[in-house]
């Protein structure tokens, strides 16, 4: 049901053609002929015939039909919220294990409704329903290729796919590096790192699994969502920052003042296969204004952000939060963070709002905010599209610094020294191997991969449409660390972290500016023995990513390729950090990094959790949780640099004897070469 959103009902299974057969009662009188029109015209083709259960009763969706078919759609709306609880509701209403009445109303619901609209429900359903949870939700960016790839690929796919129909070889189309910008807009300098199509592609996959938003409270109510939702974005800043030294620019600006010129423009190049129109772009020096467009539900005034705002900042001076009630409670970064977003689990909406989501509609709907021109949201309020926009990092540089602001204030107490230390637990020596023989050098260098989009292309039955596009990737690489335990046999887990070594004026770092810099690389619980232990530990194994293949399901797939992972639980773990963006990029001079390493204290690190024996693909846990378990780490999220150091000024007074700091650099090579794993195309 995810395949070729744009027409209803046929999917490709490799060289099979799948067809669901529609009864009248599944289609809207609209779509009766084009239902009967599907049935005849793949009927004799099809390697499948998949009849459909006959139901009792069909849902309704008043509010979810509304929605045209050729709309954008963005759960950052509140009308469309409702329409997506309304659908989801439905589905997950469906008694569990009755699987032929389930796929009947899917169908329905998939003939009948926005076919975006229809592709979250269903993905957020797959994934929460018991009986449903193993089927794989395909990838977003080849169900919805146009959110994430030039748009002049499209009417070239489709010439592609016609001459290879006939015989002609499948040549992969290629996407260039730099096809939004030139250089003479600076914030160019990041695109290759902004329009990264797996960065886009975890951003959204980290949506679906942390909805802020729906009827049924246990989809939302997941353990720390609030204080995640914090944490990723803060590394993802942190991240991006790091890459803005890199190309000699410094720091995100953030976007603070709601009244000021935005001078960041950006010109996405995307079009929509669902409303055959192009995305809106936005000027250079463009304002926000208060926006009234009652059909998407988005009603809001620059004055209800200011109050909002307000509202936060004395929850965050004060460190408690008002109830609905009057009453008070004592404010956490959990709750801060589902108060900021805003998710349903904030204490008191009507007080607090929902600053951070309506920032996002804000700008999104900045070039028609009353809907005078019928004109639909720029890249920002989509959570696939809005990580390309350098504004993104503007506004979330200013979300984070609200969480900053509370990681610094007097509510929140410095780690006391045995917070921090592991008696006993000394390290020796930490170096960086890598794959080329350097040895603390990171190696980055550029990739082309090819990506599949027939099944997001209504003429795919001609067989698979490979872009092939370029992105950064790094030499595989392993950390080597030696530590000497004084102590008996005990666990510990290790923490890696790297920041730039030198801020934008080439300066040392002042450790309360640095700690917001340190990336994390990796976190992993270790045995120690008694005496000399030596820890190794390979990039591949990063708690933070997902395996490239793993990011783009299906590439791996079809070139047959043997080391592609189970796939049967891609549902959470499509969540993840692509692992081809694990190093920051680096100069060709080769940029200085520092690497942190720690070995904490396991009996203030572990969580009880249930075993995780179904493991069924490598598992980014950092930035996505663990499914159905509790978050695998009982520290703070960014431990030990979520907050101001007590007595350090800079991270050399900071290390501990169960801390190691090391220089690194990473050198890039500016080099592309082609992915081992692109399909033969001949
Ligand atoms: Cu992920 Cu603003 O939260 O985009």
């Amino acid at each position: 049901l995810f395949d070729r959103p744009n027409e209803p009902m046929v999917s490709l299974k490799g060289d099979k053609k799948v067809l669901f057969q529609l009864t009248d009662q599944l289609l809207s009188p609209e779509y009766k002929n084009n239902g009967i029109e599907i049935n005849t015209r793949f009927g004799e083709e099809a390697t499948q015939i998949i009849p459909l259960k006959q139901l009792k009763t069909l849902p309704k969706f008043p509010k979810a039909s509304k929605l045209p078919k050729d709309s954008e759609f963005s759960i950052l709306l509140p009308a469309h919220q409702e329409m997506a609880d309304e659908v989801i509701d439905a589905l997950l209403a469906v008694p569990e294990n009755q699987l032929q009445d389930l796929l009947s109303t899917c169908v329905y619901a998939r003939v009948n409704l926005n076919p975006q609209l229809f592709n979250y429900c269903y993905s957020v359903v797959l994934m929460h329903r018991p009986d449903t949870e193993n089927i794989p939700i395909q990838n977003f960016a080849e169900t919805f290729p146009a959110k994430f790839v030039d748009s002049k690929v499209f009417s070239q796919a489709r010439e592609t796919a016609t001459v290879a129909a006939r015989g002609a070889p499948r040549i992969p189309i290629v996407i260039p590096r730099d096809y939004t910008a030139t250089d003479l807009d600076i914030e160019h300098r990041l695109a290759y790192w902004r329009e990264d199509i797996g960065i886009n592609l975890h951003h959204w996959h980290w949506h679906l699994v942390y909805p802020f938003t729906s009827n049924q409270r246990q989809i939302v109510a997941k353990d720390r969502r609030g204080e995640l939702f914090f944490y990723m974005h803060q590394q993802v800043i942190a991240r991006y920052n790091g890459e803005r030294l890199a190309n000699s620019l410094s720091r995100t600006k953030k976007f603070s003042n709601f009244r000021e010129k935005i001078p960041e423009a950006y010109f996405p190049k995307l079009d929509s296969l669902t409303t055959s129109r192009g995305w809106p772009p936005r000027q250079a020096n463009m304002q926000w204004s208060d926006v009234n467009r009652p059909v998407d539900g988005v009603v809001v005034t620059l004055n209800d952000m200011d109050r909002w705002r307000r509202n936060i900042e004395e929850a965050i001076a004060t460190g408690l939060v008002k109830m609905p009630n009057g009453s008070t409670q004592s404010l956490d970064i959990d709750t801060l963070g589902n108060i900021i977003e805003a998710s349903i689990l904030s204490p008191n909406r009507e007080y607090y709002g929902s600053l951070h989501n309506n920032g996002h509609n804000i700008a999104g709907y900045m070039h028609d905010p009353t809907h005078r021109y019928l004109e639909s949201f720029n890249v920002i309020s989509d959570e696939a599209t809005n990580m390309r926009d350098p504004f993104f990092y503007r506004w979330h540089a200013f979300i984070d610094d609200l969480f900053q602001r509370f990681k610094e204030s007097p509510n929140v107490r410095p780690y006391s020294p045995s917070e921090l230390e592991n008696p006993g637990v000394e390290i020796s020596s930490v170096r960086v191997e890598s794959s080329t023989g350097n040895v603390n050098t990171f190696n980055t260098f550029w990739m082309q991969s090819d990506v599949d989009l027939s099944r997001g292309l209504d003429f795919s039955d001609r067989g698979p449409v490979y872009v092939r596009f370029t992105h950064l990737n790094h030499r595989p690489f392993q950390y080597v660390i030696d530590v000497n335990n004084k102590g008996d046999a005990r666990r510990a887990t290790v923490r890696i972290f790297m920041s730039p070594k030198f801020d934008e004026r080439n300066l040392p770092w002042i450790l309360a500016d640095q700690r917001k810099m340190f990336i994390e690389m990796d976190r992993f619980v270790v045995p120690l023995n008694a005496g000399q232990n030596k820890i190794t530990r390979k990039s591949t194994e990063s708690s933070l990513t997902i395996p490239f293949e793993q990011t783009f399901r299906d590439l791996s797939a079809q070139s047959g390729n043997a080391r592609a992972p189970n796939l049967a639980g891609f549902n959470f773990c499509g969540c993840g950090w692509p692992q081809h963006m694990l190093v920051p990029r680096g100069t060709e001079a080769g940029m200085q990094y520092e690497l942190f390493v720690m070995l904490s204290n396991y009996s203030l690190d572990s969580v009880n959790n249930p075993d995780g024996s179904q493991k069924s693909c490598v598992e980014a846990s950092s930035f996505c949780g663990l499914k159905d378990r509790l978050y695998p780490d009982r520290r703070n999220m960014g431990y030990p640099f979520d907050r101001p150091s007590a007595g350090a000024a800079n991270i050399q007074e900071f290390i501990r004897p169960n801390m190691a700091l090391i220089d690194v650099t990473i050198r890039l090579q500016n080099v592309t070469e082609q992915n081992p794993l692109n399909p033969k195309t001949a």
